[in-house]
């Protein structure tokens, strides 16, 4: 049986020996140039995995695994160069400022980043259902790997 209380929030098995090395993050990160395969499960209603900027979206489904992928080709510190974004950036600021002024919230500046959102109204928690998402090469991507604790060292022994 799966336990999906105490700090097993995902619902990995713990029995299963493949699910001892799977990271719990925080943020998703993804190597810049190598294809990365989504597989998507949700252990209550569906959701939807969508990543607006990389133009892909799939359901998450209780009871079975839903599966895409992509391979990022533009960093994040590379798409904060483009000139665009530098412009929508510097837009959104702009505005910013002025609610700042005011006194009013949403005043602090932004930082273009990927971000990953729950694109299907699924329940009381969706409004918070967002991760960022930093597209990096190879070799930070494996240093921010390699501080990553596994499942195995993330779980507390049941009480
Ligand atoms: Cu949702």
């Amino acid at each position: 049986m799966i336990d999906i209380n105490r700090a097993n929030v995902l619902g990995l098995d713990e029995a299963d020996p493949n699910a001892a090395d799977d990271k719990i993050v925080k943020e998703l990160h993804l190597p810049k140039g190598r294809k990365v395969i989504f597989k998507m499960r949700s252990q209550d209603v569906l959701h939807s995995a969508y990543m607006p900027h990389f133009r892909a979206q799939m359901n998450c489904v209780p009871g079975m695994i839903t599966e895409f992928s992509f391979t990022p080709t533009v960093t994040t510190e590379e798409m904060r160069l483009r000139p665009e974004i530098i412009e929508h950036v510097k837009r959104t600021n702009e505005i910013r400022a002025e609610r700042a002024a005011n006194d009013e919230p949403n005043s602090d500046p932004w930082e273009f980043d990927y971000v990953l959102l729950c694109n299907k109204i699924c329940g009381k928690s969706h409004y918070n259902m967002q991760m960022k998402i930093i597209v990096e090469e190879e070799e930070d991507y494996q240093e921010w790997l390699s501080t990553q604790k596994s499942f195995a060292e993330s779980v507390q022994p049941q009480q």
